[in-house]
């Protein structure tokens, strides 16, 4: 059909008529929001194929926390970590994605099956840029500020929608430049990145402004610190409310993807809210 608009993603092509759920899998001993759990191979392709069960459209595999304060993985550990869950996962009708900041983690993860290089590192790093464009595969630039070891330190910007959307459309811009497709690219405000509790806030108000840049908007608001200060909710399995919230508020003004913990209960609330909107 003429004038869908797609995500192209290695052998997939997601058309985004409706909001998709890519449903998260941290295979980390430490992530803030589930970690741990997770963190055997067998454990975590178990969590994602029931994550796919559930309506998961993508399903987001890390090996590295970026938790505030977290200090980096060495690659080797991160690849060994998720390499048998993405070539695992690779066998199921769904595209799966590597959320890394590593370029050798990320083409490691491709030549075993992943579509998707999610970097929350936003593609600064050009041999990252050289691995999205020798590859087919659908890319997520996310806006960090600095990195996780110092990203809440007190974050300033003069114009945070302003500041987050010129590093996003610069990241696409390099990534196009070196041969990547506009359809294969996703855009991502970072929640959570850089950003204090207000920050988050205007972001999730602004995602208007992100879709107008006219690529693909992933959004990623699940369990995270943002709903625990404005709930109270300590502990971040406490904070599946406001994480279906949050994603009901960003598909609501246009995230084409929603990045979720619990993916059952954020595809029922999208699925009623469309038919709400008939
Ligand atoms: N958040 C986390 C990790 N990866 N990727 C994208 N594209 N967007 C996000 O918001 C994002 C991400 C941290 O959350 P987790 O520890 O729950 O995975």
């Amino acid at each position: 059909m003429s004038g869908q608009r797609v995500w192209r993603c290695g052998r997939y092509e997601l058309v985004l008529d409706v909001p998709l759920v890519m449903g998260i899998v941290n295979v980390t001993p430490d992530s803030f929001s589930d970690g741990g759990e997770h963190f055997e191979p067998h454990d975590a392709v178990t969590h994602a194929l029931s994550l796919i069960d559930e309506g998961a459209s993508i399903i987001d595999v890390g090996g590295e926390s970026t938790r505030p304060g977290s200090e980096e993985v060495a690659s080797a550990e991160e690849l060994a970590r998720v390499r048998p869950v993405v070539a695992r996962l690779a066998e199921e009708p769904i595209p799966v994605s590597i959320d890394t900041r590593h370029p050798d983690v990320a083409r490691a993860a491709l030549e075993v099956g992943a579509s998707i290089i999610n970097d929350v590192s936003g593609f600064r790093d050009p041999q990252m840029v050289n691995v999205a464009a020798e590859s087919d595969a659908g890319v997520v630039v996310m806006h960090m500020l600095g990195d996780p070891r110092t990203m809440q330190e007190a974050p300033h910007y003069r114009d945070v929608v302003a500041e987050v959307a010129e590093f996003l459309v610069l990241g696409a811009t390099v990534l196009e430049a070196a041969g990547v497709a506009h359809d294969r690219i996703a855009l991502d405000p970072g929640i959570g990145f850089g950003k204090t509790l207000e920050h988050n806030v205007t972001l999730l108000n602004a995602l208007p402004e992100f879709v107008k840049l006219g690529y693909c908007v992933v959004v990623g608001a699940s369990r995270k610190r943002f709903i625990g200060a404005l709930t109270d909710a300590e502990d971040p399995r406490q904070r599946r409310g406001g994480s279906v919230a949050a994603a009901v508020w960003a598909a609501q003004r246009g995230a084409d993807v929603v990045r979720a913990h619990d993916v059952a209960d954020t595809v029922q609330a999208l699925q009623v809210t469309a038919a709400l909107q008939g």
